[in-house]
């Protein structure tokens, strides 16, 4: 039986601590996420039908903040990053067929919090394996400092974000990519500095809907960002469930 935190949480963390990465199964019902579509669809980027993802929808429904402050994420998020947590940024994935992936990079390349106090947890609201979209991770590769990056040539940014593939890390042989497959209601949650990248959406009818929710180690410094505009925030001043 696989490890997760709920059922034994310094295992789970040893295996995070390993890989940079961990895939924690089931954290959220399938109502919950069924409800977290449904508000996208009322996000501007769903009404003016581009579908394109949606930087911080937290800030236009606080629904999307709601799942931030579920006690058991915010647990295992005080373990990954090593004490009480801000949220830091959130953002929607409509992942509609045609979608191209995310090239390679390291999220704290953009944020620049200190190795180790800044990390993701990426919420599947749908399964999501390859064809749909999956994320694809380089275990290991968390223990590199902040990677040299180069631009490429980007391909189509049909229902992405442009900044999503214009650009890509240069990560050091000998690292193997591992394509994630999640479930609906799991959260992979991925180490600031693990190299990951996503598939395209090859898939015919198949969205793949995300929400990405970020978190800092509280007292740490992090970049604001053009795009992304991060404003550190309390995530444990109500009891919302999530
Ligand atoms: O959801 C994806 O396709 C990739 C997301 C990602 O890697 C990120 O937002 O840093």
């Amino acid at each position: 039986m696989a490890i997760t935190f709920t059922q034994d949480p310094d295992s789970a963390l040893s295996e995070f601590q390993r890989n940079g990465f961990f895939i924690e199964p089931d954290l959220f019902s399938e109502d919950v996420c069924l409800r977290l579509i449904d508000a996208a669809n009322d996000l501007p980027s769903a009404r003016d039908g581009s579908l394109t993802p949606v930087m911080n929808p937290h800030r236009i429904n606080p629904v999307f903040e709601a799942p931030m402050r579920n006690p058991a994420l915010l647990r295992i998020m005080e373990r990954i990053l090593g004490g009480r947590v801000r949220g830091l940024q959130t953002q929607f994935f409509f992942g509609r067929p045609g979608t191209q992936g995310f090239t390679i990079h390291q999220d704290n390349f953009y944020v620049r919090s200190p190795h180790g106090a800044f990390g993701s947890a990426w919420l599947a609201l749908t399964d999501v394996d390859p064809e749909n979209g999956s994320l694809v991770v380089y275990p290991g590769s968390h223990r590199e400092a902040l990677l040299d990056v180069t631009p490429v040539e980007q391909p189509s940014t049909f229902g992405q974000d442009p900044n999503a593939n214009c650009q890509e890390a240069k990560l050091p042989p000998g690292y193997n990519p591992l394509s994630v497959t999640a479930r609906r209601g799991s959260v992979v949650l991925i180490h600031g500095h693990v190299a990951h990248s996503s598939h395209d959406n090859t898939s015919t009818n198949r969205f793949r809907h995300v929400l990405l929710m970020t978190y800092v180690r509280e007292g740490v410094d992090y970049r604001t960002g053009f795009a992304a505009k991060r404003e550190a925030f309390d995530v444990y001043d109500d009891a919302a469930t999530g």
